[in-house]
């Protein structure tokens, strides 16, 4: 079977070239069968070399997701209370015209009182179109606020802009020639996996691996060794390995001299970092230290490649922002750039040359500047009364891509701010999440086999197309035709409200990618050199890697990266004792697929995984329901004696929707709004909590 262009719908079997949208590093190229009009199969494209034939478990079932008998398939207006999730069944045109009729009574009361209306949206899809292609111009358009999308990648991104110059790094495919890969701050077996590939092709060509987390994951049992470091100490590890690359002299004096800025500075401050005083902060072993930085140092001799996988897991920490900086400052003390097999990666999507101006439209503010608002405060923001240094309060919200009550930190408030009476909500969603039970409309969203899209990656560097393989569903829309038909309403006129989504997908790279390579193969490779930084050629101001940033200092911050400890360290005498990282589970993608049951019934349950004895100490046994707490909330889950635990860490996994959990809540319970120290991002992985038994 060739695949083919366009959606069938006679009874010959047909392949539609597709992308996965999820927020995930692999961005597979998707093939779906497609008989009598209906989907009946999706599977990887065996001639995209990253995906390789191969998606993960979740994705494979994306069928069972999209004719899910829970899918949305019609407007519905609320009827109950709000949060209730009770609903009537209204026509498009009707809810429609009663959001625009709302958000134009908002918008008329004043030249920038369109701030009261605010867009939140994340990353349900990863699709350039789909994500903000029309909805940025409507919200453009109109002046609402804008909105600061933190909640996943802010600090790590900043940290890599202030060293490297931006979310640039290593090719992933060249991962399988490294010698020694760190795989830092990530499960890739489970949110990773075609990475984790091309690390098994290295491991089989007698690379070392070494993975670094805290949680003992599916990935660390398979690397042959594993750091299991105090959350949030990540930045002390780093800058012990430094102190000795310097003292053992293990360094790259050359490339050291030629390609990087602020290299005595960061020295002293390397040199302060004894591996004894690390190992107190880290919670490891001195020997764990050195070891770790003879086997990166000897690349310095040996000349074989020493790569870094680091993912985003280390950055949810009060130091996020630091601790990746200098992670990423560590391949230009060994040199590690000279290879094409070394040097760092944590996301390739600064790689991509999309054109944002011409998909979000930012001139249709029309010199209008609205405030800013961080989506990882949104439970303080939806609370905050209007005033002077805030502007007026959250009136209306519009969200899509994004199940927040389910994902931000600090539920109780997010909570308490979407069940405001005075809050217009609008949800455009698959199914009724947590978020969608307390929308005022709820609008039916369309899957990706459903509708157009085009996507870059953050894990590699193809850029990838998707045609809708089916009709949509019921009356599901897409994204991009729901802020269509909204902005006619509104009585927008701009042409650009008119663009349909062939045309938006062809905007968003324009000249930079062969778009008839898209549409013939499904994606085309960036052309981009294989070492991108073997002669320096950093994309900083100075073209160096910088290992002090003037434009950090301008900032009056801290221009060399440091190690800076959590909002909630670590202390075993502390009133809250234990540690708690909640990573993602590898049967859901954040709080997407919990409702789809034969992944559910594989992650089983909300589980906190405990220590043998943290558990003792409590006289907690597996499989009893514990009081997870602290502050700001209790969460109720079971606890299972594990020893992916750490002594002093609790893992509570996944992001359960809440209205499955014990008592309608979830792991977000007893997060906190505290952000990081660059790029304003939530810190979900600081987080103490103590643990007892459940109150009989
Ligand atoms: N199956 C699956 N895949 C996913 C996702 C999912 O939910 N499920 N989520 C997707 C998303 S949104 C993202 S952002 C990406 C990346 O997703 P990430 O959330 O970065 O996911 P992981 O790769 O699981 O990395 C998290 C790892 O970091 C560890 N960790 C926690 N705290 C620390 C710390 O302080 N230091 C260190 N060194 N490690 C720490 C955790 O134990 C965990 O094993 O993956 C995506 N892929
Ligand atoms: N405690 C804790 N909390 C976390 C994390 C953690 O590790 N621990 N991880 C954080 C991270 S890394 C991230 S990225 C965020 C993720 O948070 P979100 O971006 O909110 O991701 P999801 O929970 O997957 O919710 C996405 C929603 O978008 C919907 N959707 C998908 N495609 C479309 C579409 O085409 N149109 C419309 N209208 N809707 C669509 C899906 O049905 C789904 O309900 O969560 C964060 N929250
Ligand atoms: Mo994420």
């Amino acid at each position: 079977m060739n695949p083919t262009s366009s959606p069938l719908s006679d009874a010959t079997p047909s392949q539609v070239l597709g992308a996965c949208p999820h927020d995930c590093p692999d961005t597979c190229s998707m093939l779906t069968t497609v008989a009598g009009g209906i989907a009946i199969k999706v599977q990887g494209n065996p001639a995209h070399p990253h995906t390789d034939g191969a998606l993960c478990t979740k994705v494979s079932r994306y069928t069972e997701r999209t004719y899910h008998p829970e899918r949305l398939l019609h407007p519905l207006k609320r009827v109950g209370p709000k949060g209730a999730g009770q609903f009537e069944r209204v026509s498009w045109d009707d809810a429609l015209q009663d959001i625009a009729a709302k958000l134009g009574a908002i918008a008329s009361r004043g030249p920038d009182a369109a701030q009261a209306i605010l867009p939140y949206s994340y990353a349900g899809t990863m699709g350039l179109i789909q994500g903000d292609g029309m909805s940025a111009r409507f919200f453009h358009k109109l002046g609402a606020s804008l909105l600061e999308r933190t909640i996943c990648a802010a600090a790590g991104g900043e940290g890599l802009t202030q060293t490297l110059g931006g979310k640039v790094g290593m090719r992933v495919e060249f991962f399988a020639e490294a010698k020694l890969i760190l795989i830092w701050g990530s499960n890739s077996i489970a949110s990773n996996l075609h990475f984790w590939r091309y690390a098994q092709v290295a491991k089989r060509n007698g690379a070392k691996l070494v993975c670094i987390d805290p949680r003992r994951s599916e990935t660390a049992d398979k690397c042959h060794e594993h750091i299991a470091l105090l959350p949030g100490t990540d930045g002390a590890l780093a800058l012990a390995l430094m102190h000795e690359l310097i003292t053992n002299d293990w360094l790259d004096h050359d490339y050291l001299a030629q390609h990087t800025l602020g290299w005595d500075l960061l020295r002293s401050r390397a040199l302060q970092w004894s591996p004894e005083r690390a190992a107190l902060v880290c919670g490891i072993s001195v020997e764990q230290i050195r070891s770790l930085a003879r086997d990166y140092g000897a690349c310095v001799a040996s000349r074989e490649p020493a790569a870094i996988r680091m993912n985003y897991g280390l950055q949810r920490v009060h130091g996020g922002g630091n601790a990746v900086r200098l992670i990423a400052s560590l391949p230009a003390l060994i040199g590690a750039w000279r290879h094409r097999a070394g040097g760092v990666l944590l996301s390739s999507s600064g790689m991509f040359p999309v054109n944002k101006a011409a998909l979000q439209r930012p001139d249709l503010l029309a010199g209008k500047t609205p405030r800013t608002i961080n989506m990882s405060t949104i439970g303080d923001d939806l609370l905050r009364p209007a005033s002077a240094e805030f502007g007026p309060a959250i009136e209306a919200l519009i969200v899509y891509n994004s199940n927040p009550v389910a994902v931000a930190p600090e539920s109780a408030k997010v909570v308490q701010g979407f069940a405001r009476d005075d809050l217009f909500t609008v949800v455009l969603e698959h199914f009724q999440t947590d978020t969608a039970d307390y929308a005022d409309y709820l609008l039916p969203a369309t899957t990706q086999l459903e509708h157009w899209d085009v996507h870059s990656s953050y894990g590699h560097t193809d850029a990838l197309l998707n045609r809708p393989a089916i009709t949509p569903l019921g009356e599901a829309k897409p994204n991009t035709q729901i802020f269509r038909e909204l902005a006619q309403h509104m009585g927008y006129t701009e042409p650009c409200f008119a663009d349909d989504d062939p045309a938006l997908c062809r905007m968003a790279y324009g000249d930079a990618v062969d778009f008839d390579e898209l549409l013939d193969k499904g994606f085309a490779t960036l052309k981009l050199a294989q070492a991108p930084f073997a002669q320096g050629n950093f994309p900083t101001p100075s073209g160096q890697c910088e290992f002090f940033s003037d434009r950090l200092a301008a900032q009056g911050l801290d221009g060399l990266p440091d190690h800076v400890a959590n909002h909630e360290a670590f202390n075993s005498s502390a009133t809250y004792p234990l540690a708690m990282i909640s990573p993602p589970a590898r049967n859901f993608l954040n709080s997407s697929f919990v409702n789809v049951k034969s992944l559910r019934d594989i992650e089983g349950e909300p589980l906190l995984e405990m220590h043998a004895t943290d558990a003792a100490a409590r006289g907690l046994h597996s499989g009893e329901v514990v009081r997870v707490f602290n502050q700001r909330g209790v969460y109720r889950c079971k606890v299972a004696i594990s020893q992916r635990a750490r002594p002093g860490v609790v893992n509570g996994l996944g992001v359960w929707w809440r209205k499955l959990g014990l008592d309608g809540t979830n792991v977000n319970q007893v997060t906190s709004q505290n952000l990081t120290d660059l790029g304003h991002g939530p810190t979900f992985y600081d987080c103490l909590v103590q643990v007892g038994k459940d109150a009989p």
